[in-house]
Parts: structure tokens; sequence; C-alpha cells
């Protein structure tokens, strides 16, 4: 039984991390839950020191929305450009009635869940990361997008403040690794 168990397990994470083009954030776009016994992946609630920051922004990209939704995940690379650290704390995009940051936690019988992440750091030890499997931003309310498009959205830090920020929409992620 404890094989089993870990195997679903390691099958269910290698699915939702394995960069599949029908992502787990939108086919499980209502399933958001809390509360429940997970295995924590994400920074917990953080705090960062005041201070001058400046953060670039790169791989910034949206995937089209899934046929009759209104939910889509959208996508970001964040590096420290100068300063000692800054907290991303939410983000805005055109036309879109809220955004949230969202995360998958494993729950113990194994199954992959998203539900909303606390602000992220982002220090110079190397670049806050959303990317398909992972952290991700969940786009509530925005008109359907396609494929070629662009929309325009902020970021907001605690240090470097609003960041404008443009998202692609594309099917496929940006490649690897120079986008990063
Ligand atoms: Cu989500």
């Amino acid at each position: 039984m404890i094989r089993t168990a870990v195997f679903s397990s390691a099958t269910l994470f290698l699915a939702a991390c394995g960069g599949s083009p029908e992502a787990a954030e939108e086919t499980n776009a209502d399933r958001h839950e809390s509360g429940m016994a997970e295995t924590r992946l994400y920074q917990p609630e953080t705090e960062v020191a005041q201070g001058e920051a400046e953060v670039e922004i790169r791989a910034s990209w949206m995937r089209p929305h899934p046929q009759g939704r209104d939910v889509t995940s959208a996508y970001v690379v964040v590096r420290l450009a100068s300063g000692e650290e800054d907290l991303l704390t939410g983000a805005r995009i055109e036309g879109a009635e809220r955004v949230e940051m969202h995360g998958h936690t494993m729950s113990a019988d194994g199954a992959m869940r998203m539900h909303e992440i606390p602000p992220q750091r982002v220090g110079s030890e190397g670049p806050l990361v959303f990317t398909p499997g992972g952290r991700h931003l969940m786009v509530f309310g925005l008109a359907p997008v396609s494929e070629g498009e662009e929309v325009a959205g902020t970021l907001v830090f605690q240090n470097a403040g609003d960041v404008p920020v443009t998202f692609a929409v594309r099917n496929m992620p940006p490649g690897m690794p120079n986008d990063y």
C-alpha cells in the first residue's frame, strides 16, 4: 500500500511540473482549497527590510483562456537588479477583476492542489520564478485572450513600487534559459 501511495504522488508531481500544455492551473481553477494538511512548497509569510530596490521582469506571459472560462494563469520571472531584497505583494492586470498569487501543494493523499500564497521575497540569491506547475498568477474576470495578443499589467513591490509588465499571450512557455 505504501509503495502504491508513493508512486502515485510522484506521478502527480511530475504531471504538474512537466510543462504539460494543459497545466493543472486552468483545469483546477475552481478547486481552490485551503486549511488542509499539506506540504508547503513556497515561502511562508515573510517580511523584508525597507529600502531602495530595482527589479527586472523577464519571461512574462499568459495562457490563452481555456474554452468557456474566464480564468487563466500568467507567469513571470523577477530578478533583483539593485538593492538588498524586495517583496512582491501583488499584481494587477488591465481588464481583469482580480489577480491572485497561487502555488501548488501536495496533500497527504498525494493530490496536488493550488491555493493563494503570501507575498513572495526576491533577493540577490536568485530569481523569483512563476512557471507552469509552480507559482502562478491566477487571473480572474479578464475577457478571453488569444495567442499573439499582449496584456498590460503591474507588479506591486514593497520597495520597487509599481512595476509595469507586458504579458505575451502564448500557448507554450518562452524558451529557456535565455528568457530567464
Ligand atoms: Cu491558481
